[in-house]
């Protein structure tokens, strides 16, 4: 056997977090865990006596960061990072804009407090109206905030697909796209150190395909960001204070906040051309996954950076999706035949490049494509995900037109054929079903001639099981729709099927909204005393089925009925009055 010239690195886990330089093997979720512990090594090494704080609320792809931050408990503590896991997302924005107001706090007891916030994309709706606030007030210049969005672009694991980036800018709050787990580190360090001199909160895009995955990582030098010097800030500067009472102060702010943003990104830039061909005359604009996609893409074309730069092509990679640092895309674009720009789901850089035209019409290239071609027919579709191959045959015709002698698009046909092929075997497919042993398995189960409407959580796989269950509405959304349609149907009964973890996030308003408009229905509150679609996790504060019962009389509801596989653990002198105890083998006779 040949001896290897390199020693096996002697690597423990641990060393994810642990080491400060050399390699690290981390998933997206860790990486995610190691920004807050760089910021703190970095501000320490400042002289600065910083804390951190975390919050939000789990769903995929985003399901497991509250459990890697539970189990690197000892690291954060280390570094005075405290970890909030919230009731839900709207609550934890503004736990995360608390964490900005420490700094002009008399009492504080540290220089300030970066924060970070995460959550699934529809939390990130759920949470609009905080994070909207949050951005408007601001960041403080020792703390700063990422916005981390797990965004399902492919819609694998969500009611629908998501991408953070519109609702973003609708609140004028930059956006980072990092295309990999290396990346995660660099723009989180970068989005906060931003966040700090801006004023602004930093959306941070983390999809599926990129937080899910794993990647070894040489960790690279810590960063020193440059202060820009060509930008001055208003007399009372950018960031968070009080009083800061309804008027027209903030939108002035939030127009220097975005300057600031540019300025910093001037002299930090996070876009970067690929090949830096010199005077290339075929441009590609890409951020993310889209990015390696392309890049993908390009392989199978077999364009390499050689290729590249004979045929004259480059590529411009956005990291920061929102605002678009205009000077160095139009220096990318100017003079160039055509632009394509590849962006998976909607096209915010191409908008904006386009309104930056309208500003600097000298700068503008021959021509650019993108979500549609030059007759206005659909070029990088909008729906679903990109995927290397579909880039593949898109590329090879754009350069096929720019530049003669190719002969890509036959290539791009040829990998088409050959494609990878999803296999059906008659019987092979299986639909998901209850654990054995689940007790949705039972509880889901209904009185004959009844319906019931299903809910978010494991439970949702009734609507697959042929039990007169149906329908998906978001969480916390349960049984509402319900209140509507019942007051046009003569007042039916229905079933609502509501989980205990979403009973704790948002569905005991639910509960509220139905007893208020005297809506016919029985919800059924389904108690594995665990957030099971996301991993099992705890509910996030103290919840057991006596406490439900309570809460649910406090609202006003009458008649409660508990059934259990094991009635003798409950005792009903701990249950409001006239609540019921039965075996769940009687579920249908209750
Ligand atoms: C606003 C929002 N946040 C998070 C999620 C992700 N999510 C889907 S199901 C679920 C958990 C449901 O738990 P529970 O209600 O206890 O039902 P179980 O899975 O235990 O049956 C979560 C957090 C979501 N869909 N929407
Ligand atoms: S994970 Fe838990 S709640 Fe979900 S199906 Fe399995 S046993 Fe049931």
């Amino acid at each position: 056997m040949q001896q290897s010239n390199y020693p096996l690195d002697n690597y423990e886990l641990e060393d994810r977090y642990r080491r400060e330089s050399g390699r690290v093997f981390l998933t997206g979720t860790q990486a995610l865990v190691r920004i807050p512990l760089m910021q703190r090594t970095l501000d320490r090494a400042a002289g600065l006596n910083t804390a951190g704080f975390i919050s939000g609320y789990r769903g995929s792809p985003l399901a497991s960061y509250d459990t890697e931050l539970w189990r690197a408990a000892s690291f954060l503590e280390e570094s005075n990072v405290r970890f909030l896991p919230a009731v839900n997302e709207e609550l934890a924005a503004t736990a995360i804009l608390g964490s900005q107001q420490v700094e002009a706090d008399p009492e504080k007891q540290v220089d300030g407090v970066f924060g970070i916030w995460y959550g699934k994309g529809p939390g990130v709706d759920r949470a609009g109206d905080g994070l909207k606030h949050g951005n408007a007030y601001g960041s403080s210049p020792h703390g700063g905030v990422l916005v981390v969005a797990g965004d399902d672009h492919g819609c694998v694991s969500s009611s629908m697909s998501h991408q953070s980036d519109v609702a973003f800018l609708s609140w004028l709050m930059p956006n980072l796209n990092p295309a990999n787990v290396a990346e995660y580190l660099q723009f989180g360090l970068y989005g906060i150190a931003l966040s700090r001199f801006s004023g602004m909160w930093v959306g941070f895009k983390a999809i599926s395909e990129t937080v899910e995955s794993a990647m070894s990582i040489e960790l690279p030098p810590y960063p020193d960001f440059i202060i820009p010097q060509d930008f001055e800030a208003p007399p009372d500067g950018l960031h968070i204070r009080w009083p800061d009472f309804p008027g027209p102060q903030i939108e002035e702010r939030m127009e220097y906040k975005k300057a600031a943003t540019l300025a910093f990104a001037a002299a930090n830039p996070i876009d970067r051309k690929i090949y830096d061909t010199p005077d290339a005359r075929y441009g590609i604009v890409t951020t993310g996954k889209g990015h390696l996609d392309l890049m993908e893409a390009l392989r199978l074309l077999g364009i390499d950076k050689n290729e590249a730069r004979r045929i004259g092509l480059d590529i411009y990679k956005v990291g920061m999706v929102w605002p678009l640092a205009h000077d160095a895309a139009l220096d990318f674009v100017r003079g160039k035949r055509e632009v394509l720009v590849v962006e998976e789901k909607r096209g915010l850089i191409e908008s904006q490049f386009k309104e930056y035209f309208y500003d600097y019409p000298g700068r503008k290239p021959d021509r650019m494509v993108g979500k549609e071609d030059e007759d206005g027919e659909t070029l990088v579709p909008w729906i679903g995900e990109l995927s290397p191959i579909q880039l593949a045959g898109i590329v090879a015709r754009r350069l096929d037109a720019a530049v003669t002698g190719l002969n890509l698009t036959s290539r791009a046909n040829s990998l088409r054929d050959t494609g990878a092929r999803i296999i059906e075997i008659s019987g092979a497919s299986r639909t998901p079903y209850f654990c054995s042993g689940c007790p949705h398995n039972t509880s889901t189960r209904l009185p004959e001639g009844s319906k019931a409407l299903a809910g978010i959580g494991c439970h949702f796989m009734a609507n697959w099981m042929n039990r007169d269950t149906d329908g998906l509405i978001q969480m916390g959304g349960e049984g509402i729709n319900w209140v509507t349609r019942s007051m046009f149907n003569g007042d039916k009964h229905i079933f609502q099927n509501l989980g205990d973890g979403t009973f704790y996030h948002s569905g005991s308003l639910a509960i509220r909204q139905a007893f208020a408009a005297k809506t016919n229905i029985t919800f059924k509150i389904l108690f594995n005393d665990a957030v099971a679609m996301t991993g099992g996790q705890p509910v996030d504060g103290p919840i057991t089925v006596e406490k439900i019962a309570h809460s649910v009389r406090a609202e006003g509801i009458e008649r409660i009925a508990l059934v259990s596989d094991e009635p003798e653990s409950f005792k009903l002198s701990d249950f409001p009055q006239g609540t019921t105890l039965s075996h769940r083998r009687d579920l249908d006779a209750v």
